[in-house]
């Protein structure tokens, strides 16, 4: 199986983002049977639709996983809906704040991920790493990102697509009110075993 893996540059004041450290290293390590692709995406409202795009495109994958950081997040938070629907209180990476923006016009308000959510929550449960099913990918860059790539993948990822937030890796340099919580080996665990639990 062909995967391709997203993570983020860096945003607001966090010297780095744990979604493209866990992507690298998990690159890194691989997965057994599974060519995996990373791409970085910019944490930009505008301009994080064609970056997506162009990247399936490149590597034309079977499956999609794309990753992101949740500071306040203490588990792996597997995503299940993306709204169409942009609104920020600080600024993205080009300073763009919309305002209870649509994503897309006259197009589906919500959009699910058709991946079996319980099955992979539970098949990572069983490593032991800390996971969640959420609701709310929010209405930052990261749930653009998920309507564009559940858009993608309803027309071309033959196994779908998911959005997988992180919490802050154990070590990740942050604010002093923000705490790490989860060590990054939890992280690529957690990841590879979703990519087997998919190509199951
Ligand atoms: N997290 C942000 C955008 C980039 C990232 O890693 C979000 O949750 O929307």
């Amino acid at each position: 199986m062909k995967i391709l893996i997203t993570g983020f540059e860096p945003f607001l004041d966090h010297a780095e983002n744990a979604s493209w450290v866990a992507a690298t290293e998990l690159s890194r390590r691989g997965v057994e049977g599974v060519e995996i692709a990373i791409e970085q995406l910019p944490v930009s409202f505008r301009r994080v639709k064609e970056a997506l795009q162009s990247a399936v495109e490149r590597h034309s994958p079977e499956a999609l996983i794309m990753v992101g950081q949740a500071a306040a997040s203490d588990t792996i938070r597997l995503e299940r809906i993306a709204i169409n629907m942009m609104d920020a209180k600080s600024g993205d990476n080009d300073g763009y704040i919309p305002d209870e923006v649509p994503i897309e016009v006259d197009q589906p308000a919500a959009l699910f991920t058709t991946m079996p959510i319980k099955r992979l929550a539970k098949s990572i449960e069983e490593r032991g790493v800390a996971v969640s099913i959420s609701n709310s990918c929010g209405l930052y860059v990261c749930n653009r990102t998920y309507y564009e790539g559940l858009r993608l993948a309803a027309e071309r990822i033959e196994r779908g697509a998911i959005f997988v937030h992180l919490p802050l890796y154990v070590g990740q340099r942050t604010k002093p009110n923000q705490k790490p919580t989860m060590p990054l080996d939890d992280m690529v665990v957690g990841l590879q075993t979703l990519i087997n639990e998919i190509d199951d």
